[in-house]
This record gives C-alpha cells, structure tokens and sequence, in this order.
C-alpha cells in the first residue's frame, strides 16, 4: 500500500513506476572573486556562500514538491554572503510547506522581512540584499519564481527559453549586461515591500530545469548554454556549464543547479551504463 508521504514505499511486490526529480548543483568562486556569495537550496539541503568541490547530484522522489533556488547576494553592499545564506536557509525551513504561486510568493515575503530584521540587529549589514530564483517541482505543475538577475531556464523539445525576467535597468548601448538590480530581496536603506515574478507552468514531459546565477549568463551566452544542455545531461551538462564560464575568465561567482525529472528505469538505465 503506497501512501503519499515522503517516507511512504512501495511494498514487495508492489513494482511502482516511481518518479524522481534528479538535481546536480554546485557553487564555485570564479576566478576573480576571493570569496563566493552565492548560496544554494535543494529540498532540505543548502550551501551557505561556500564552494561545492565537484558538482553534487541528489535525487529526490515526486511525492512531495521539492525547490531547487539559487541566491546571489548583492556585491558593493555589506554582507552580501549572509544575505544570501538567510534567504536559502529560510526557503529550505518552509521548502515542505509550499506547494503553489500564492505559498511560494508568502516565503519569498518571509526571506524579504527575514534580512530587514537581520539589519536590524546588526547595523553593519545595513542595506544588504541578495536575488533569488527558482522553480518549486510539484507532482503535475513547476512554480517558477525570481527576483533580481539570477535565471531559470527550461530546457526541452523547442529548446531552451529564460522563464524567470531579469530585474536589470535596460542597457545601454554597447553593454551586455549590468549589475544594477531594479528588485531584489532586501537592499534598501529601511524596509521595502518585494513584488516577485512567479508562473506556474504545467509539467511537460522531459522538461530540464537550470537555475543559476550571473556569474554563468554573463559570460556565457543562451546559445552556448543551449548547444552544450543539447549535448549533455545532468552531472555532465552541469560540469560542462561551469568549464564554458570559467574559459569565459570565471569573472563571479558560478552558482547552478540542473533539475530532471526521471522514471526509475532511467535511473536504473544510466547506473547499469557507468
Ligand atoms: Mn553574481
């Protein structure tokens, strides 16, 4: 008897075509910066503006929604890494309670108030701020969410296309890109109310989600992310991701995460491939 719970399995006999969402992330400085103020959530785990030696690969089954989230904490303000780490730990606490737009929208309010109320306490991280963005995987539906620059792209039968929007002024001409943030979470000088993007795509069938920071869009460009997910999957596809940043200089912070959603015979196909 299979129940719905997260720790519920199937009995003998009972072969289930189970589900899983296969996440490979990781966070790495660059080359230039000296320490990382990117963090990272995956379901319960996060990584707090530190760097993943390798890229981790977890897999997670579709029995309850699982985020995937990236936060980039805002450079040129204090304590931009303890912005992003507050905004990752408070999206894993409430992670298993979210499950559409309206409760993904109310933890993003709660992370917004969480780093006011750190200001607070602690003058010196006054106006610190970071971006966040992610997609909430649930059984039949992805959330996808952002505020600031860090990306999420869905990667599948037509390609690839950005579904989070870029909170950037518009460019000048002959700039690619910018760091000035028109929202973010936290960074103002008193408390200011957030308006995040948020939309609830159906799930599609071999639908690849990437979440990631800007330290990979800015130096590499759609197409160069397109041609190499065409090319690789999962851990791979992750790898490959950093590498094309760090040829461009590895000029910030590269923070991603790939999500794929599997059967549990793909699963065991790839393992018996190794
Ligand atoms: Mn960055």
């Amino acid at each position: 008897m299979a129940g719905s719970g997260l720790y519920d399995v199937a009995g003998p006999g009972e072969d289930e075509d189970v589900e899983y969402v296969v996440v490979t992330a990781l966070s790495h400085d660059g080359l230039l910066r000296d320490h990382n103020e990117d963090s990272l959530v995956v379901g319960p785990w996060t990584t707090c503006a530190t760097s993943t030696l390798t890229p981790q690969t977890m897999v997670f089954p579709v029995a309850a929604p699982l985020l995937v989230a990236v936060a980039d904490g805002l450079g040129g303000h204090p304590a931009g890494d303890v912005a992003s780490t507050l905004a990752v730990q408070e999206l894993a606490r409430v992670g298993p309670t979210l499950e559409d737009e309206p409760s993904v929208r109310a933890a993003l309010d709660t992370c917004n108030r969480a780093l006011y109320g750190a200001v607070a306490r602690d003058a010196s991280r006054a106006s610190m701020g970071t971006t966040v963005a992610g997609v909430l995987l649930a059984d039949d539906s992805a959330v996808v969410f952002n505020i600031g620059d860090s990306r999420v792209y869905a990667f599948g039968e037509s390609g690839l296309s950005q579904v989070s929007v870029d909170d950037n002024p518009p460019l000048a001409p002959g700039q690619t890109h910018t760091s000035v943030l028109t929202r973010m979470l936290g960074g103002h000088g008193g408390y200011s109310a957030i308006e995040p993007h948020l939309t609830t795509r159906s799930k599609a069938d071999g639908v690849r989600y990437l979440v990631c920071s800007d330290g990979l869009t800015d130096a590499v460009d759609d197409e160069a992310i397109e041609r190499i997910l065409r090319e690789h999957r999962g851990g791979a596809a992750a790898y490959e991701l950093w590498k094309a940043a760090m040829a461009a200089g590895g000029p910030d912070n590269i923070t991603l995460a790939m999500a794929e959603i599997e059967d549990s015979e793909a699963i065991e196909n790839s393992e018996a491939g190794d």
